[in-house]
């Protein structure tokens, strides 16, 4: 909730720094020098922005002496003002020239969203007041006030504010000129006056004060007088104060301390659990708005494609071979099985790959991959990995088996269909008498070879762990690629969810989840293929995979040269 008086978010910056300065309340502002403390300092709770030249010219790693040209400087103003709604009030040193300068640096700031102006009597070009400040020559007065009010008539935005600041004590001329340059800014236009010292007292902020008996607004920064009780600069009248240069200084000492500290130890170990973590970062960049934004703006075909890699098993019949590691992470032709997969779908520009691993997950080699793991893989099948990954899987999905090897156009193929389901059947393959069914598939059309343009429907799938309502000879075997498109996907969750509620949910295989999308009326498209891939499945299947493998390598390369 706003403090009475205070005006809220809704208000226009210009307005709400206006209203600052005029309020009889002390109010502060905070240094910010980029988007990333601009958005902290909104966070912490203050009202309103100092765009310390300070702070920003050091942010750039030059000094505070007009380096930065006046143009980077409000380039810099506009990713402050893009991160945090807040209004900002620029230290625009002397204006970064004459009166003519001051015009269009209003204007320029206006056009940013920034909400007002501090312009000191210095020339141009500056130097920090707290570097030989009796030495810097302050402007004539009445060429000032030409520069207040050129600021002032070429606002478009009757709340933009310029503040007018006061030099004279910084440069040592006394009292009496700083209250008589005060006095004339103050009736050239400017609607606060910042009265600025380099005492360690607040002495002559405190006298200043008083003669100039709330003529107008003041603010003052108390760098140098920072032992001074908040309270006094209550009781004194001020208007606001800023605290000019903290989150740079800070920001400057954590820098230092774990650069040399990682320096070093040479581990990062000892700094981990001392700094934001990378999360903080995304937060404070809004990443969460991004991901939700894309999910309105991007459409499917444009979106991130997602794989689901199912690589939970040991692998049956390859006990021998997988004693420490599970089956997609066996050798072939020089790299996992896991990896000939990630890469088939990195080309095919599926860059989000979730593997659900289960026996052996440690070993899974995680680079390029989200690791999820089924730790329950012991007692259950695919779907329970399946639904490991539910979450993992945001806009059009590849669901595969983690023991494929395969030609890279039935994948691409696979992802350009434009049907809500589809699957890969290979229709060289028949079940063989003896032989447990596995993921034998029924479709509408038996290939002939010929099916060029006319869509085939996967009508049931059987395997060892589940029947389906089809009889007879089926027209192929199921990859065990299956794609998923958009919206067809909350389908899929919800199918999936419902086989949860059933006692045998352990066992069911990814045979149970097609049948059960067939039976709730989903048509799944059937892409015919005739060999061009393998499955490994036991000793016999891992040793054929490196010809396999080495046969899609590409020529010339290296991994392809046989030994
Ligand atoms: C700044 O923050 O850049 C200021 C205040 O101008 S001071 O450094 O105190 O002069
Ligand atoms: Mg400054």
């Amino acid at each position: 909730m706003n403090a009475p008086g205070h005006l809220p978010a809704g208000f226009s910056r210009t307005m709400r720094l206006r209203e600052m300065l005029q309020s009889n309340r002390l109010e502060f502002m905070m240094e910010a020098h980029n988007g990333l403390s601009a958005r902290i300092v909104k966070e912490a709770g203050f009202k309103a922005i100092w765009g310390s030249g300070l702070a920003i010219s050091a942010q750039f790693g030059v000094r505070d002496n007009n380096e930065a040209s006046w143009t980077q400087v409000v380039d810099m103003l506009e990713f402050m003002a893009d991160a945090s709604d807040l209004p900002i009030l620029l230290d625009g040193d002397t204006g970064y020239g004459n009166f003519n300068n001051v015009r269009r640096l209003v204007r320029k700031l206006e056009q940013r969203g920034i909400a007002g102006v501090c312009i000191e009597d210095k020339q141009f070009p500056k130097t920090n007041s707290f570097i030989n400040g009796e030495a810097q020559p302050l402007a004539d007065i009445d060429e000032f006030c030409g520069k207040i009010k050129a600021g002032k008539d070429s606002q478009s935005d009757p709340n933009f504010s310029i503040v007018a600041r006061v030099e004279a004590l910084i440069a040592g001329w006394g009292m009496e000129e700083a209250l008589r340059r005060a006095e004339a800014y103050r009736q050239a236009g400017a609607d606060a006056i910042l009265i600025h010292s380099k005492l360690s007292k607040p002495d002559e902020i405190l006298t200043f004060a008083r003669e100039w008996a709330g003529r107008g607004p003041l603010v003052i920064v108390p760098t140098k007088y920072y032992s001074t009780p908040t309270d006094v600069f209550r009781q004194a009248g001020i208007s606001t104060v800023i605290w000019a240069n903290h989150l740079i200084r800070g920001a400057t000492s954590a820098m230092q301390a774990i650069a040399k500290e990682i320096h070093e130890s040479e581990t990062l170990v000892n700094v981990e659990d001392r700094i934001a973590a990378v999360n903080e970062i995304f937060r404070l960049q809004d990443a969460d708005e991004y991901s939700a934004a894309e999910s309105v703006y991007l459409s499917a075909s444009n979106s991130a494609r997602s794989a689901v890699v199912l690589a939970a098993s040991r692998g049956a019949g390859l006990e021998a071979v997988t004693a420490d590691r599970p089956k997609v992470m066996l050798p072939i032709a020089g790299k996992p099985l896991l990896r000939h997969l990630v890469e088939a779908f990195k080309k095919e520009g599926i860059n989000d790959i979730t593997v659900v691993g289960g026996y052996r997950a440690d070993a899974i080699d995680t680079s390029g991959i989200r690791l999820v793991v089924n730790e329950q893989h012991e007692a259950t099948g695919e779907l329970a990995s399946l639904a490991c990954a539910a979450k993992s899987f945001p806009g059009d999905t590849v669901i595969s088996y983690g023991d494929l090897l395969f030609r890279s156009y039935i994948l691409r193929d696979l992802v350009e269909s434009d049907s809500d389901f589809c699957v890969v059947v290979d229709s060289s393959q028949a079940p063989q008498a003896g032989v447990a069914a596995t993921d034998f598939a029924y479709c509408s059309t038996a290939d002939d070879r010929a099916l060029f343009g006319q869509k085939v429907w996967l009508e049931g799938v059987v395997s060892a762990a589940s029947e389906s309502a089809q009889t007879g000879t089926p027209q192929g075997r199921w990859m065990g690629l299956l794609n998923v498109r958009g919206d067809a996907r909350e389908r899929l969750l919800a199918t999936l969810a419902q086989l949860q509620q059933r006692d045998d949910f352990a066992k069911l295989d990814m045979a149970a989840l097609l049948n059960a999308l067939v039976e709730a009326g989903e048509r799944i498209e059937v892409q015919y293929v005739h060999g061009h891939w393998r499955g490994v499945n036991d000793l016999d299947d891992f040793r054929r995979a490196a010809d396999f493998a080495h046969e899609q390598t590409p020529f010339g390369s290296a991994e392809g040269a046989r030994d």
